[in-house]
Formats: structure tokens, C-alpha cells, sequence
């Protein structure tokens, strides 16, 4: 993925909403991507504006029907990344919880239906296998995205297919005791899988007890850690994201690839 230079540059480019728009906001490249394939068409500059039309649009869309706002509005950034970086369907995102899929459920093919989640027939506001190929799995339970990935992982080295799965996690949903027995687990596995940790320091409320303030202190040493091809950590600047990502992952990271 073309590099911004850094998150301040970033942070400068993006706008910021302060009302829900009423009538559906032009947005002329969000409408041009039918599947995620088609991130691959846009320059860099282009994939900023991206995520400021989705991010508009999710305001829009989940004003009218109701829903997750701010844990889809985070993640704007990590989902177009994501999908461009991806090969999806055939790697495999696996969302923790799943409410914040909204994006992703946009980039996906559903930007037309998304104003119908909550009503009778309408999509479902979390990941479900029976709505999209690209939803792995069924989600709405928290701390089940590491041991579902590490499943398809596993199923996925048995077919020597050389897939990417990357759980999704929030800091809320990190502290269930799930999580860490997958993450145990996936180690003593020598599992091929990416997990992407975004600490956004909220939950259902704010973020409490000791793995919250581990996280806080790791930010405010001021390092972010990424892993190289090879597997070492090494100190990154690249961050595209506007939500912190700590990526820990085993073996393989598919964002270090670019
Ligand atoms: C087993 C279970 N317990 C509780 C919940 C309620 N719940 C919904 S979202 C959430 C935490 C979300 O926080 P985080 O994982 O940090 O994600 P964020 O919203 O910040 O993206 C919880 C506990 C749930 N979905 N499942």
C-alpha cells in the first residue's frame, strides 16, 4: 500500500462531521467500489478521500436505521486497508464481536442495503456467514475472533492453501479469558494468523483493569510495534489506521507485505 507519511499527515487530510447528514451524501468514490478488488484502482490520495465518503456515508446510513456508530466509525481506515491489502474472499476477516462490520458490509457489496439493518429482512448488523461470502463467521458474542481464526488457519494449512486470516479484536473484547486461550493455543500451534489488536481505550464503556493499563502504557513509550516478514518486531512508522493498532501477530503479516 503507498505509504502516508505519517499519522499527523493523515490526521490532517481527513475531515470532520459534526451533524448527521438527512439526505444521502454524494459520494462518488465509494459508489465506484462494487467489491473490494476495485481498492486496488485508487491512488493513495484517492483511498484517504475513500474513507471520508464511507466514513459520511456509515453517518448517513446508520442515522436513519439506528446502530453501532462510533466502533464502525473507528475503523474506517483499518477496514479499507484490510480489503486492499487482502485478497478477499479467499483470505479470510474475522471480526471480533462484529459490530463493527459496517464498513466492511459496505465494501462488500451492501452499501445499497445498509440503511435496512434493524428492520424485518434487512441485513444483520453483525458478520453472518449467510448474508456475504465475505463474512467468515457469525458473530455478536465477544472474544471468539482468535479461536475462530485460528480454526480456519488450521483448516487452511491441512488444505495447503496459503491464505491470510486476520482476527480483528478490540481492547474490550481482548479481555475475555477466550482470547488469551486462543492466542496460548495459536502459538503452540506455530499458527499462520494475524491478529490486529485495536486498542481505541473504549468498550462498552471506558476501558478498566490491568491489561488496559498495560496497553496504555505500552502507547505512551511511544513505540509502535510491527512485525517484519521474518517474523522480528521492529519499530514501524507506518501507521494507516486512525484507530492505534498494535499488531501482534505470529509469522506472517500481510501489512508489513507492501
Ligand atoms: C460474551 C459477550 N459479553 C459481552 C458482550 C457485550 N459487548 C458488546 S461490544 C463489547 C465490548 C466492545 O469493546 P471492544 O472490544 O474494545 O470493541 P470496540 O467497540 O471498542 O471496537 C461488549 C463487552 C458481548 N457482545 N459478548
Amino acid at each position: 500500500m503507498p505509504a502516508v507519511d505519517s499519522a499527523a499527515q493523515l490526521s490532517n487530510l481527513q475531515q470532520t462531521y459534526t451533524v448527521i447528514p438527512r439526505v444521502r451524501p454524494d459520494t462518488p468514490l465509494l459508489d465506484s467500489i462494487a467489491a473490494p478488488a476495485d481498492l486496488n484502482t485508487l491512488t493513495t490520495a484517492q483511498l484517504i478521500t475513500l474513507a471520508d465518503e464511507l466514513r459520511l456515508f456509515l453517518l448517513y446510513s446508520a442515522g436513519q436505521s439506528g446502530g453501532h456508530f462510533g466502533a464502525n466509525l473507528g475503523v474506517v481506515e483499518l477496514t479499507i486497508a484490510l480489503h486492499y491489502l487482502l485478497d478477499t474472499p479467499q483470505d479470510q476477516i474475522v471480526w471480533d464481536v462484529g459490530h463493527q462490520a459496517y464498513a466492511h458490509k459496505v465494501l462488500t457489496g451492501r452499501r445499497d442495503q445498509l440503511a435496512t439493518i434493524r428492520s424485518k429482512d434487512g441485513l444483520t448488523a453483525f458478520p453472518e456467514r449467510a448474508e456475504s461470502v465475505y463474512d467468515t463467521f457469525g458473530v455478536g458474542h465477544s472474544s471468539t475472533s482468535i479461536s475462530a481464526g485460528l480454526g480456519m488457519s488450521l483448516a487452511l494449512r491441512y488444505q495447503g492453501r496459503a491464505q491470510t486470516v486476520a482476527c480483528i479484536i478490540g481492547d474490550g473484547a481482548m479481555t475475555g479469558g477466550m482470547a488469551f486461550e486462543a492466542m496460548n493455543d495459536a502459538v503452540q500451534q506455530d499458527a499462520d494468523l494475524l491478529v490486529i489488536l485495536n486498542d481505541n481505550d473504549m468498550s462498552i464503556s471506558c476501558s478498566i483493569g490491568g491489561f488496559s493499563r498495560h496497553l496504555a502504557m505500552l502507547w505512551e513509550s511511544g513505540y509502535q510495534v510491527d512485525i517484519s516478514d521474518t517474523g522480528e518486531p521492529v519499530l514501524c512508522q507506518r501507521l494507516i489506521c486512525k484507530a492505534l493498532i498494535a499488531v501482534s501477530v505470529i509469522k506472517k503479516c500481510a501489512m508489513c507485505r507492501s
